[in-house]
């Protein structure tokens, strides 16, 4: 009897922490079929596009050294980084030229991402790429032999948006070759998010993006080593209220004109009776009036290419 319940007691706690463990199973795509031209697949998911495992590119001697890496891929490693929603365990992976590097590309998620390397050179890798690809949770391991030059290719998962949010990356060969915009953790966005007042505009590429102290300080903070590419300005509240431009420059030009206006009435339309006066006044108000149409309406044909005067009535 004690040996029944504790068999049944081992049986529902080995169930329980079967269901508890998170951690997904990851199948192995070790199998795959060989299509020529260093691209193999098979029926699961799994892919390699550009393998290339002992062809030396022009320039290098000799293979300078065999490296390994393990990429993981999970929405888990986006947490991180805020406005993320996919990632890579690490963003930036660098090698010395003509290394023979073995990627192990490990997806932790339950959809299809990429580890997928641009810019190669296409007498080689006919393609320009070489491409990892697996639906999770799974992996596949792929080689390639990276050219002499030092250069910084962009590596990315090219499933709609999975860039965007965040799966990006740059495998930088030597020296590199400069680095690519937001990369998470390595470089900031080449359009800062602006989460102040009004800050869902995007900003005019002229005028420098407004950020709060708060804000500028989050963006500098968490990535280490990397360098602000936005300059960085107080917020400055719009001038949309009351005392616009264009309403100042009218008081002003009412102010100055009017006493000029009245000035003239009164000289042209003196010494007449109050009725002559007063048609005298408004005849020199339509005159005004028509001045000033004619003189817009010819700034507009004017500047509006048709360099052509309205006819004089
Ligand atoms: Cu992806």
């Amino acid at each position: 009897m004690k040996n029944i319940l504790s068999i049944i007691f081992l049986s529902i706690w080995s169930a329980g922490s079967a269901i508890s463990a998170e951690e997904p199973k990851i199948i192995d795509h070790n199998q795959l079929m060989d299509h020529g031209d260093g691209h193999l697949m098979d029926m699961d998911g799994g892919m390699i596009m550009g393998q290339n495992k002992d062809k030396l590119p022009a320039g290098c001697d000799k293979i300078s050294e065999d490296v390994k890496i393990e990429v993981h891929a999970g929405r888990k490693y986006s947490k991180d980084f805020p406005g993320t929603i996919f990632g890579f365990d690490k963003h930036e992976w660098r090698v010395k030229p003509c290394t023979r590097l073995t990627v192990t590309f490990i997806n932790e998620d339950y959809v299809r991402h990429q580890w997928m390397m641009h810019g190669l050179p296409k007498f080689m890798y006919d393609k320009g790429m070489f491409h990892l690809e697996v639906t999770g949770p799974a992996k596949v391991t792929g080689t390639l032999i990276l050219p002499a030059e030092d250069k910084t290719y962009l590596v990315h998962c090219d499933e709609a948006q999975h860039m965007e949010k965040g799966m990006k990356g740059q495998l930088v060969v030597g020296k590199g070759s400069g680095t690519f915009p937001s990369i998470p953790g390595i470089t900031d966005p080449t359009i800062l998010d602006n989460y102040g007042p009004g800050g869902n505009k995007p900003p005019s590429p002229t005028t420098p993006v407004a950020v709060t102290k708060a804000d500028a300080n989050a963006a500098t903070t968490p990535a280490a080593g990397s360098t602000p590419a936005v300059a960085v300005a107080t917020v400055t509240e719009e001038s949309s209220g009351f005392f616009s431009g264009s309403l100042i420059i009218g008081l002003l030009i009412g102010f100055i004109g009017a006493p000029y206006l009245f000035g003239e009435i009164e000289k042209r339309c003196q010494g007449k009776t109050a009725a002559d006066f007063l048609q005298c006044s408004l005849q020199l108000l339509s005159d005004l009036f028509n001045a000033i149409i004619r003189l817009v309406n010819w700034l507009i044909q004017r500047f509006s290419g048709k360099d052509k005067l309205l006819p004089k009535d």
